[in-house]
């Protein structure tokens, strides 16, 4: 079995029922609608269109694209034929493309016009590695109705994704995500959130992370649902298509709540989500508060689990059980858990540790990094493979319930992107005057956290120039809100920076 063996199951089911709609609320008007049979029909076309480009079995093709329907077709006929799809953050600059770009060597980079103004800043040295650059918006010059895909065995335990992560160490790493991967990931959520082929999820999470394109668009295509696109969210939109009965699923990271509840709390009348049955929170701590104020206004329970780009899904609460606030529910369908002390021993319930994992959904290891690899995974004493997924957590004695504490490395979550300090910090360092410097997340009550910056600096520095110069090097999303300037920072006996003593 692979992916698209998979989704094939919906075509022949119910080859005319609604798989895809996109609408972009700033366009008025202009709806794209795809049956299952149409849209495989178009996957059918781009496969072929693929294999005349030279994309063979194994190899890269990036996707620096906007959600639209392209993202979707092009994607099924990429693992259709065996490619590998690399998705990029459509935030990131010139410098972090470059990174991904070499580093999976992508023999193809699909992107679109909208993106033209990044593609402009990419020089030939960004693009050295990649063989063609497709703009979907041209498809019709490379597509060929005529041509038949040739069929390619594709096995379970072969790549479908190359998803890069912010990395500790300054740079991204490509977690290598196998259709079986992804198979353990969709079917465990089909079954534990009941999934049905009359669900209409409406989906306005970015296509190019784990939990717009795992959660969302695969579990909808899997169980022969529909999927109302978007390019991206929009509170009025949202609040319409909800409240008018226009979908039956919604999953959004913890920013998005938050201005949800902002808004319906000023509503009257309230919006109708009697059609709703199941609103979904991931990528990031939903706050308590949120979440009982998010069932007053609406009377629904939301649904928080836990996920990892490397991992797919983890925990859970139940669909059908107690939804506890503050905590990510139980291990799902065929995921193990497992939290343990710095020795790698299984600690008591109630006590704080490390949450390792294991199961097919876990990921084969990082793109060319067999050592961040064997770092990232740990052999207990009878010989099981856990990975280290860096969450703290602690399991509730009595519910078996576990709540996330904290991570063991400092990475931020900022409206669910994640974003790790070393990279900002080395980049800081690199403008002139500046000697050192800390990134830390300081709490926001809209984004969760939001990067901060302590410089010591020699002289004075030009903070205009500063912003101005991380803006050209970094996602907006990463930029420091706040510049605060310190004589020194605070180190143990060790020399290490105590980021904890930095006041937040
Ligand atoms: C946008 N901005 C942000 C963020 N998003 N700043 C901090 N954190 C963010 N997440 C900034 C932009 O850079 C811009 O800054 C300004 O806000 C307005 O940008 P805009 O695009 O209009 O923002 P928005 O549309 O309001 O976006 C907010 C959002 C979006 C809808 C919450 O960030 C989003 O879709 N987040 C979801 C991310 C996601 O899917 N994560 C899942 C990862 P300026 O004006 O200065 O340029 S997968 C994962 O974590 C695991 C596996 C899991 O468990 O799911
Ligand atoms: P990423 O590598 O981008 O997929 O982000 C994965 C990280 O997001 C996890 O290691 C957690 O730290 C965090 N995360 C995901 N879901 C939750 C959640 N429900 N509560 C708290 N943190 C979460």
């Amino acid at each position: 079995m692979n992916l698209s063996t998979l989704f094939a199951i919906a075509l022949e089911r119910t080859p005319d029922k609604l798989a895809l709609e996109f609408a972009d609320p700033d366009q008025p008007g202009a709806v794209e609608r795809y049956t299952y049979r149409e849209l495989y029909a178009a996957v059918d076309r781009w496969a072929g269109a693929f294999q005349r480009l030279g994309l063979q079995k194994g190899d890269r093709i990036a996707f620096f694209l906007g959600n639209r329907p392209e993202f979707v077709i092009a994607y099924l006929a990429v693992i259709r034929i065996g490619g590998v799809m690399v998705p990029v953050n459509l935030r990131y600059r010139k410098r972090e493309i470059n990174h991904i770009l070499h580093d999976c060597t992508a023999k193809i980079l699909l992107t679109e016009a909208a993106q033209q103004p990044v593609l402009d800043e990419l020089e030939q040295e960004d693009l050295a590695a990649v063989e063609r650059v497709l703009l979907v918006d041209e498809a019709q010059s490379w597509l060929d109705d005529a041509a038949e895909p040739s069929p390619v065995l594709v096995q379970g335990e072969e790549l479908a994704l190359i998803m890069y992560t912010s990395g500790t160490t300054g740079r991204s790493k490509g977690a290598m995500i196998t259709h079986n991967n992804v198979l353990a990931t969709v079917t465990g959520l089909l079954s534990a959130w009941a999934w049905d082929r009359e669900d209409v999820i409406l989906l306005p999470l970015p296509l190019f992370h784990t939990h717009g394109l795992m959660v969302g668009l695969h579990c909808a295509l899997a169980a022969g649902a529909t999927t109302r696109l978007r390019p991206k969210f929009d509170l009025g939109e949202t609040l319409d298509v909800l409240g008018s009965g226009g979908a039956t699923l919604f999953f959004a990271v913890p920013t998005i709540y938050f201005r949800l509840v902002e808004t319906i709390r000023g509503m009257d009348p309230r919006p109708d989500f009697s059609r709703m049955r199941l609103f979904c929170s991931g990528s990031a701590p939903l706050p308590a508060e949120t979440h009982t104020e998010f069932e007053q206004l609406t009377g629904l329970r939301i649904l928080e689990r836990y996920g990892m780009t490397e991992t797919g899904m983890n925990f859970s609460n139940p669909y059908a059980g107690p939804r506890i606030a503050g905590t990510v529910g139980t291990a799902l369908p065929g995921v193990f858990g497992r939290i343990v002390d710095g020795q790698n021993n299984p600690v008591q319930p109630g006590t704080e540790g490390e949450l390792l994992v294991r199961g097919s959904n876990v990921f084969d290891g990082y793109w060319r990094d067999p050592e961040k690899t064997a770092a990232s995974f740990s052999t207990d004493a009878e010989g099981i493979r856990w990975f280290h997924t860096g969450d703290l957590a602690r399991q509730d004695p009595e519910t078996g319930y576990v709540t996330l504490l904290g991570r063991r490395h400092e990475l931020i979550i900022s409206g669910g992107f994640n974003i790790y300090p070393r990279e900002i910090e080395e980049m800081l360092c690199a403008f002139a005057g500046v000697v050192e410097a800390a990134v830390v997340g300081m709490p926001h009550p809209e984004w969760g956290e939001v990067p901060a910056a302590y410089l010591v600096c020699n002289g004075s520095v030009d903070e205009e120039a500063l912003v101005v110069y991380c803006r050209a090097q970094l996602a907006s999303f990463k930029l420091p809100r706040q510049f605060r300037y310190v004589q020194e920072l605070p180190r143990n006996a060790m020399g290490k920076v105590q980021k904890h003593l930095l006041p937040r």
